[in-house]
């Protein structure tokens, strides 16, 4: 069994609100490196990485608090790309979702280096594809899959060795309900597999994820970026841009089952918890009790 390294990463300058920088100590309080160990897995906790603080200043050209996403998603590189050399499975503990740029671009080179088929499972509400041109904010946390897909900033793209460090084919979206206009328009040119909160109706979890985990085989590393906006706020409350109509406890109790049953988990981040806007760390609790089901905590195996 792999060894799982905890990656911290406190900052919020990719969000719309403060509070997701305390994330990481979050998960810490709710027993993460504690709960996985009781599953077997050895666990190192990484502690914190550092970078600089939020200057809390209006977008410039489109991108708020571009120099700092930067400097915030070098470090996680550099730290998601060590963990994955020493063979281990990197969990980063975000932060805001800018993040995922740093943490997935690192995941990206070294499949390419191991010429594995990388597929990244996206769980949020939502899409997270705008560009600076056509986000209705400026807010980064919103942009990171146009990053890895290769339209992002110059300063954040290529850090994989490919300009793209993923194809439109690899990445799956689950549980999206809010897409802003122009976004929609990106989706499709794009061509994006989104299996929106609709298709989750529809076809219920269960299908949804046998359509996702169709093609992985023994040569996939899977990559799953947990945003816990995911969720219905009901269920999570400590989040920034909560949307009503998320998947249920149990629908996504399966789908991360389903992922651990394939055993091709490789890399995950949990990014998006703000406990300045929670009750008791519910969702940092809730996190715990999903990331152990991703790692294969079922009922009744031993
Ligand atoms: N789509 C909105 C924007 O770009 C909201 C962004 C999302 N918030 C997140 N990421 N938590 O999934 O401003
Ligand atoms: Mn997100
Ligand atoms: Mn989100
Ligand atoms: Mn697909």
């Amino acid at each position: 069994m792999k060894c799982i390294s905890l990656i911290g990463a406190p900052t919020d300058v990719g969000a719309s609100v403060r509070g997701a920088g305390m994330g990481p100590d979050a998960l810490r309080v709710a027993g993460v490196a504690e709960a996985l160990r009781g599953h077997g897995y050895d666990v190192i906790d990484r502690g914190n990485l550092a970078g600089p603080p939020n200057p809390w200043q209006q977008p410039q050209q489109g991108l708020r608090h571009l120099p700092e996403v930067v400097a915030w998603n070098r470090a996680v590189f550099e730290a998601v790309a060590t963990s994955l050399a020493l063979d281990q499975v990197p969990l980063l503990m975000g932060g805001d979702h800018c993040l995922a740029i740093g943490s997935i671009s690192a995941v990206a080179r070294q499949c390419r280096q191991e010429r594995k088929n990388l597929r990244v499972v996206w769980l949020d509400a939502h899409t997270d594809v705008n560009t600076a041109a056509i986000s209705p904010s400026g807010n980064m946390h919103g942009m990171p899959v146009s990053c890895l897909l290769g339209h992002g900033p110059e300063d954040l793209v290529g850090w994989s060795g490919e300009r793209a460090a993923i194809v439109a084919d690899a990445l799956d979206f689950i549980g999206i309900r809010s897409v802003d206009a122009d976004e929609k328009l990106a989706i499709r040119q794009l061509g994006l597999q989104v299996f929106d909160m609709r298709h989750i109706d529809e076809h219920g979890m269960r299908n949804t994820m046998t359509e996702v985990l169709q093609d992985v085989d023994e040569d996939t590393h899977i990559h799953v970026s947990f945003d816990l906006d995911c969720l219905d706020p009901l269920d999570a409350p400590g989040v920034g841009t909560g949307v009503r109509g998320g998947p249920t406890y149990r629908e996504m109790q399966l789908c991360m089952e389903m992922i651990a049953d394939t055993g091709r988990l490789g890399s995950l981040d949990v990014v998006e918890i703000n406990p300045a806007l929670d009750v008791r760390n519910r969702t940092a609790e809730l996190a715990v009790e999903f990331i152990q089901s991703l790692f294969g905590a079922s009922t009744l195996a031993r």
